[in-house]
């Protein structure tokens, strides 16, 4: 199977870190191929770098028609279910996979997470999911995504901290790292914690393999059925749904490049 992971922000580094992490644990016989978005923001830490990126993975999707499955790596899961709507294939979001997957291993987890305003995106996730019976806290480093490779960022360490006073403070019994940027860090936090540490990458990778293994694939009944056809105007225009395709809504051929 092909598992297509789409890295909805415009940084090229940050997709080769998550699709690498994603490779460390697919299975033998699954194939990751990765995107990086082609419109949008650098880095995505916010409402409005959310709603920006949305085009960009539509576009993604549309350019591998073929995959099994697809994961968005972004923590903020923007467009998860306007990506649903789009194909019929599973659409996984590294958020919600991380906090199902988090939900399994312990009773309580937190969330470490990047920016400040970053963390009420994923405190509204939380609840979205009906995680918040699960989740006992949001943390953010106040660390920007782009800054977590940079050694001044000292991001590794503050994460550590942080993921120590979740353990200390919040009771929890796992971590879910809040940004698709720290898929690199589980190991070298786990190591140091002994409790589970769940990067939503690697977490989206195997329930999209699960998925596809059971041959399920997302309703297309209700709110999930392909968007309607009707006009947009301005610059969502080449956007306008044209009626069901081949596992992808065809876009207008008027598209804009
Ligand atoms: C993210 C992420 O995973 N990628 C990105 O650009 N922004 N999320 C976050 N919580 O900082």
């Amino acid at each position: 199977m092909r598992i297509h992971l789409i890295n909805p922000n415009t940084t090229e580094t940050m997709t080769n870190t998550i699709a690498e992490a994603a490779r460390l644990v697919a299975a033998a016989g699954t194939e990751i191929s990765a995107a990086t978005s082609k419109s949008g923001a650098a880095s995505i830490e916010g409402h409005y770098d959310e709603a920006m990126s949305v085009v960009g993975l539509i576009e993604a999707i549309r350019e591998e028609p073929a995959a099994d499955a697809y994961v968005i790596a972004c923590f903020g899961d923007p467009g998860l279910l306007a990506a649903r709507e789009f194909t019929a294939a599973p659409v996984l979001g590294i958020a919600e996979a991380a906090m199902h997957a988090a939900s399994f291993v312990a009773t309580g987890f937190s969330v470490v997470t990047t920016l400040e305003r970053t963390r009420v995106i994923a405190e509204h996730l939380v609840r979205n999911y009906g995680m918040a019976q699960h989740c006992r806290r949001v943390r953010a480093v106040d660390i920007p995504v782009l800054a977590l490779d940079d050694p001044s960022s000292m991001a590794r360490a503050r994460i550590l901290t942080e993921c120590e006073a979740a353990i200390a403070e919040d009771k929890s019994g796992a971590i879910v790292l809040g940004c698709a940027g720290m898929a690199d860090l589980t190991k070298y936090i786990e190591d140091r914690l002994q409790i589970p540490v769940i990067d939503g990458v690697a977490a989206a990778v195997k329930f999209a393999e699960a998925l596809v293994g059971l041959g399920l694939k997302t309703s297309k009944r209700g709110d999930l059925a392909f968007p309607l056809p009707k006009i947009y105007r301005g610059i969502t225009a080449g956007y306008a749904p044209q009626g069901e395709g081949d596992g992808a809504v065809q876009l207008s051929a008027s598209r804009i490049r």
